[in-house]
């Protein structure tokens, strides 16, 4: 009898979630957007002569900070029900320990500009930057504690207030950013090669997270919280399906890029060892705190890994398919792959970003089409997708690469949006419009 009860129970509490709206979205970042930048490794960064490849500024960013009206009324437009954006740190803590009230009424004025329009507001954390006050970056010791703090005043703020904002992410592809900041130097601090330094950063922001979550969840209601990560996923595969090094060397780049991060944050357990490096092991005390709800996915394409005879003796290459501007492989199928990959983990999906970095248009309809496919492929698989996040509304400031690259269903400038949209934008509406709309 007991037994039927509780089965009962479930089935109607997956029925209620059957009920939930498939989320249709966009993302996109604060610094990448907002124009005015505050003070930041990134603006300081940017600055630098040969760190941006056309000599362009966070400042050239579109002005999402003062625009958001009509960005929110362009994803209106496309009947969208979900946007992903992130939060300055150093717009709302210019200063360690002082908080800018103003830039958190401005947040919260935005985060209820999308609740207006019916469209549920998602918030990353922390997405590649950090004020300019935190010296040393994600090496400084404080760095957890003090993102932590920050995270706190933010959530207080955005859920515990009118605007009642469930959906957030702690951190954006904390590997890359590892990477980016200490391997392949195109992200400040611009070291190379120091893989020391990214398996520490990697473990900081494990720690950051954490700290970050222990406190959100203590927040009233703190439990009902949405939290998740965005994670970068890719599959791995051998250069030379004939070599068993190449093999060997894809498990390891999909371990160290895809898995150890993950693995820690879910389990409390930091375990990275990447050959050649230093050991970090750390377990966190963590028992009892609910981490993550859901797992958010960052897809853009996969790697080929082959062993070189000379240093750093392991190369990762694109494939051989269509190409973006960037030079990315385009691999619908990959997203498959990962999330295949992911469904392991038993959690819902949120695909947090996909896109195309492609000018003249011509490539974006195709890609959505065949990336969306994936998605329903993967669904009926029974794997549980819950949303869709394209990247991006409106052509970003894209790190390294500038202004060049054009990621934007729109380009950023004025007109209306029949002016300035591509007219991929269009086909996002169509199948925003028709395709899925509930969760399964
Ligand atoms: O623009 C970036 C974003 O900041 C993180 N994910 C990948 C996007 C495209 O490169």
């Amino acid at each position: 009898m007991i037994v039927l009860a509780l089965l009962l129970a479930l089935s109607s509490a997956r029925a209620d979630e059957a009920k939930e709206p498939f989320f249709w979205g966009v993302a996109n970042s604060a610094i990448q957007t907002e124009g005015e930048p505050c003070d930041s490794d990134w603006t300081a960064w940017a600055k630098l002569p040969g760190k941006v490849d056309d000599g362009s500024t966070p400042m050239q960013a579109f002005g999402f900070y003062r625009n958001f009206e009509r960005e929110f009324d362009t994803a209106k437009a496309l009947h969208l029900n979900a946007f992903r954006l992130s939060i300055a740190w150093e717009r709302i803590e210019p200063k360690r320990g002082e908080f800018n009230e103003e830039a958190l009424a401005h947040y919260e004025t935005m985060m209820l500009a999308l609740r207006k329009r019916g469209i549920e507001p998602m918030v990353t954390l922390h997405h590649f930057v950090n004020p300019a006050w935190l010296t040393g970056g994600l090496l400084n010791p404080e760095f957890p504690e003090r993102f932590a703090i920050f995270a706190e005043k933010v959530v207080q703020r955005l859920y515990g207030g009118p605007a009642k904002v469930r959906w957030w992410s702690t951190l954006n592809e904390p590997v890359v950013l590892a990477l980016g900041g200490y391997v392949d130097g195109q992200f400040p601090p611009g070291e190379k090669g120091n893989v020391d330094h990214a398996e520490e950063v990697m473990a900081q922001l494990v720690r950051a997270h954490w700290r970050a979550i222990e406190k959100m969840r203590k927040l009233p209601e703190g439990e009902n919280l949405r939290i998740g990560i965005a994670a970068h996923w890719r599959p791995f595969e051998p250069k030379n399906l004939w070599s068993p090094l190449d093999w060997i060397a894809s498990w390891f780049s999909a371990r160290f890029f895809n898995r150890a991060f993950v693995d820690a944050i879910l389990t409390g357990e930091i375990n990275f060892w990447t050959p050649g490096a230093k050991r970090v092991h750390e377990t966190l005390a963590v028992a009892g705190i609910r981490g993550i709800n859901y797992f958010g996915v960052n897809y853009y394409g996969r790697s080929f890994v082959h062993i070189t005879l000379s240093a750093p003796y392991v190369s990762i290459s694109e494939g051989p398919g269509r190409k973006s501007d960037l030079g990315w492989e385009i691999y619908p199928e990959g997203l498959l792959t990962t999330l295949r990959e992911v469904a392991e983990y038993h959690f819902p999906i949120l695909i947090t970003e996909n896109g195309v970095a492609d000018e003249s248009d011509l490539v974006r309809t195709k890609f959505l089409l065949e990336h969306i496919a994936m998605i329903d492929r993967a669904r009926g698989e029974g794997i549980p997708v819950i949303g869709y996040l394209h990247w991006t509304l409106t052509d970003n400031f894209e790190w390294a690469r500038g202004m060049r690259a054009k990621f934007g269903l729109c380009k950023a400038g004025p007109g209306r949006d029949d002016q300035r949209c591509r007219p991929s934008f269009n086909v996002f509406r169509h199948l925003v419009r028709t395709h899925i709309t509930i969760r399964n």
